[in-house]
């Protein structure tokens, strides 16, 4: 409902579709918080500093109990070897911790139909042409794209450790027909930090082919969605959902417990042509889209359902994200409404960011909490052993 009423009073304040103004004037919330650095991705964040500063002090506490040991264990009838040996065992045990902890990430997958846009969306969100898109099917296979660790931007097959550069979507898209891909498949592309902020906070975006052209729909939950933190079904708001788009979602949500699962209505900008049906159209979606996340996949509430519902039109997110960088004017014409669209696409980056910063700390960081309450335990039990001895 919140959501709702924040798009009401953004249409009342001007923004209707015949009020619309050619450049996008709304400032972008990204940029506002990239000074204030008050982003909700800084959630997840300090908590992963957090947790490896902590992990660095046990890994000193483990450490340190081992040469204690290892020199008491040089007088005679003190320490039993087991103790010392279990000991060991706990260094290498949080050295793993910690080297699993540097390399935990967020991570959303986007999945619909194939030319609904998903790689558009993605495109918009990393602020750059950087995956291809177009008519058609386009993406063959599945796309990672995360910071890169030295500000190059290059890409991985998996499988090879080998660095193919690239530059540019065009680069991309060559590289990737040069290879025999097959759809299942996963092409990991490294971007530098410093283009986005969403790569720097460790969001890691995975593009799909559409789930349209597989028959592999199992093969591709095992592999590249059981670690997701949210997901994204980009929807076509021209038609409506679809049962291969809607099976797909039943096939995770059997193997996941509640995913998060949010909804994306992306052409929204073809209203424009319909300002007659808008509101008819808007509330058909809306419902089918609340019906299928609370009483089909019973994944959320039908109040939490409304938070993860948007119209969007990640074309001309794009393309108003170019031009705001190069201080330009977007190189087509917007349709009406576009600044409703845009407004509510940043929407949608803060509720997504929101909700996948606490998820991830969550599922990433309570089981590692709970190991390393485990050890030291562990450990002091031991001093305590020795020491009442
Ligand atoms: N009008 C309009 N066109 C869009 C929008 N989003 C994407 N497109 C266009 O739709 C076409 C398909 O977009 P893609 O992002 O390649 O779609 P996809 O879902 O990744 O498609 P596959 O990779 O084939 O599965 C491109 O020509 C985009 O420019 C939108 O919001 N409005
Ligand atoms: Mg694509």
């Amino acid at each position: 409902m919140a959501a709702y009423l924040n798009r009401t009073v953004s249409l009342m304040s001007g923004d209707g579709p015949h009020n619309r103004s050619p450049m996008p004037s709304i400032p972008d919330h990204r940029q506002i918080r990239a000074s204030a650095d008050n982003s909700p991705l800084q959630i997840f964040v300090k908590a992963k500093k957090k947790i490896n500063d902590i992990f660095a002090e046990i890994e000193d506490y483990v450490k340190d109990t081992v040469i204690y040991m290892n020199d008491l264990g040089k007088e005679p009838n003190i320490l039993e070897m087991d103790v010392v040996q279990k000991t060991q065992e706990f260094v290498k045990k949080v050295h793993g911790i910690r080297d699993v902890l540097s390399r935990d990430h967020m991570k959303v997958a986007f999945f619909g139909r194939t030319s609904n846009g998903k790689s558009t969306v993605i495109n918009a969100m990393l602020r750059d042409k950087i995956l291809p898109s177009g008519i058609g099917h386009t993406t063959n296979c599945f796309l990672q794209v995360e910071g890169s660790p030295n500000d190059e931007a290059y890409l991985v097959l998996e499988g090879t450790t080998e660095h193919c550069a690239v530059e540019s979507v065009g680069q991309l898209a060559h590289a990737l027909c040069k290879e025999k891909l097959s759809e299942s498949q996963l092409v990991k592309v490294y971007w530098p930090k410093n283009r986005c902020l969403l790569l720097r906070d460790d969001v890691v975006f995975v593009d799909s082919p559409g789930v349209d052209v597989t028959p592999n729909l199992d093969e591709w939950i095992d592999l590249h969605c059981l670690d997701a933190d949210v997901f994204v079904l980009v929807a076509n708001a021209e038609s409506t959902l679809m049962v291969t788009e809607k099976n797909f979602f039943h096939k995770v949500s059997t193997r996941l417990s509640k995913p998060n699962i949010f909804i994306l209505n992306n052409r929204w900008d073809a209203s424009a042509n319909e300002p007659e049906f808008l509101d008819q159209v808007r509330r058909q979606h809306q419902e089918r889209a609340i019906d299928f996340l609370v009483k089909e996949l019973k994944v959320c509430s039908p109040k939490e359902a409304e938070e993860r519902i948007f119209f969007i039109s990640a074309k001309e997110a794009l393309l108003a994200r170019i031009a705001e960088q190069g201080n330009t004017s977007p190189s087509m014409a917007l349709a009406d409404g576009f600044q409703n669209r845009y407004f509510e696409f940043q929407d949608f980056e803060r509720k997504f960011e929101e909700c996948i910063s606490k998820s991830a700390v969550k599922t990433k960081f309570e089981q590692h909490s709970q190991r390393g309450k485990f050890i030291t335990n562990e450990l002091r039990e031991c001093l305590d052993k020795m020491f009442n001895d």
